[in-house]
């Protein structure tokens, strides 16, 4: 059950929540009849990380840890983003999208210690020049769980000069890359990365603390390396949000300590759950991910949970989306473009709300490799990667959702959405069963 082992990663690095969220004043405003659109500043985006589209990859931690697993499906080139990005880019820009999510993989552009890859870095040189030229905005990810094969070599995260061999990567890409006024995440759902290096890479429970120290001190000091850079950056972290209670535990120890160089709060948000459908949850959940049961009203409670706890600051959700198995029909019969529209509905309530929301990226523009599968789809374009060699980007209900989204700044006045708000989320408890968000 993915809230327990996320719980015990928490309790493995001793960390307890360092800040209350404050709680909130008075009682939830009552929504007004018609919900208006967001403001024409909005930021609208998609998401994608390197070693998940890109293909041709070179050695890695990620590539390791495919080699070593034989269940995981193989890599093969992901869905050669590498070669196409030309193309993905002009889908995101025919979406009318205004941000456009990569991150740039320290293991292309330093292929060994001390030695950068010019060709690495033409490639991504490349792929932001199309960004721009198409209209849209760079947002960059440092670091989206995939480092060297020889940093993973030597330990990853719990070897004592990773900090500062990130940090060389890092100002490297910032110094590249500032002038083209980029917004920028340094770790891709630092929770989820000490899970990722426990589970896949082998990092010790003892070594659980010292990578989260290092993420921080990175965190930190390159925040302070984009600023002198490209003055007026926005920077964050991006939390994967949990929910209610755990939601401290789990992302509190981190975002408390670079809680100071935070100038948006990116958040990930999914999954939603309450006391029925997790006690329904199959063991097997976290590798079935279409079975995670989905609230897109949870959206609200996560930008309202952040937003009591870092008043004033922009947030941003950096990535949402849903999975599939395979492009299938979802079992609960919700359709990729009804869960995007009831999500927008709910941000635009955020927004009406007061709730500071800057932008919003829908993860992802394609299908990709969901860390070890392919089985799990989020793309707003399809594409069977293990049955289909052309790799062809096939659109899905969302495509035409998202463009007339995008084109009228949310869902019309009188949207209600498909999808109820669900009793009691554990998404935000106990508020969400005194206090509940409801339609009008
Ligand atoms: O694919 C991942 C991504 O790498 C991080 N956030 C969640 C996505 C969907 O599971």
């Amino acid at each position: 059950m993915p809230l327990s082992r996320r719980h015990a990663l928490a309790l493995a690095t001793g960390a307890v929540a360092a800040l209350t969220v404050p709680a909130r004043a008075g009682a939830r405003p009552a929504p007004a009849p018609t919900v208006a659109p967001v403001g024409p500043g909005f930021l609208w985006g998609v998401a994608s990380a390197g070693f998940q589209c890109e293909g041709s990859a070179p050695d890695s931690n990620w590539r390791r840890y495919v080699d070593a697993t034989p269940s995981y499906d193989r890599y093969g080139d992901a869905v050669d983003f590498f070669h196409r990005y030309r193309d993905d880019v002009g889908l995101a820009a025919g979406l009318g999208a205004g941000v456009y999510r990569i991150s740039v993989e320290w293991a292309r552009v330093q292929p060994r210690p001390g030695e950068w890859d010019e060709a690495g870095f033409a490639f991504y040189d490349a792929v932001i020049d199309a960004i721009t030229a198409a209209g849209m905005r760079p947002m960059l990810t440092l670091d989206h769980w995939v480092y060297p094969g020889w940093a993973a070599e030597r330990g990853g995260w719990a070897h004592p000069a990773m900090v500062t061999d990130w940090l060389a990567h890092a100002r490297k890409v910032v110094d590249r890359y500032a002038s083209r006024d980029p917004l920028w995440v340094t770790f891709n759902e630092p929770a989820a990365y000490l899970l990722n290096e426990t589970t896949n890479g082998g990092l010790p429970a003892a070594a659980v603390p010292v990578m989260q120290q290092a993420l921080v001190r990175a965190h930190n000091d390159i925040y302070d390396h984009i600023h002198a850079a490209q003055p007026g950056a926005l920077v964050t972290s991006n939390l994967a949000y949990i929910a209610g209670t755990a939601e401290p535990v789990v992302n509190g120890p981190m975002i408390d300590a670079i809680a100071a160089r935070l100038d948006y709060v990116g958040i990930d948000y999914y999954y939603g759950f309450s006391p029925q459908s997790i006690a329904q949850l199959s063991p097997d959940a976290m590798k079935q991910l279409w079975t995670l049961p989905l609230q897109p009203e949870g959206i609200y409670y996560a930008l309202d949970h952040y937003a009591r706890r870092f008043p004033g600051t922009p947030l941003y959700i950096v990535e949402n989306g849903m999975p599939t198995r395979d492009g299938e029909p979802r079992a609960d019969g919700y359709t990729r473009a009804d869960d995007l529209r009831d999500t927008v509905y709910w941000i635009q309530r955020a927004l009406a709300d007061g709730i500071p929301v800057l932008g919003y990226n829908y993860w992802s523009i394609t299908d990709n490799y969901e860390w070890g599968s392919y089985t799990p789809r989020f793309g707003l374009y399809t594409v069977d990667v293990r049955t289909d060699p052309t790799l062809t980007r096939r659109p899905t209900d969302a495509v035409a959702a998202y463009r007339d989204i995008i084109a009228a700044r949310g869902v019309p006045a009188d949207y209600r959405p498909t999808r109820a708000p669900a009793t009691c989320s554990l998404v935000d408890a106990p508020d969400s069963c005194t206090d509940p968000v409801t339609v009008p």
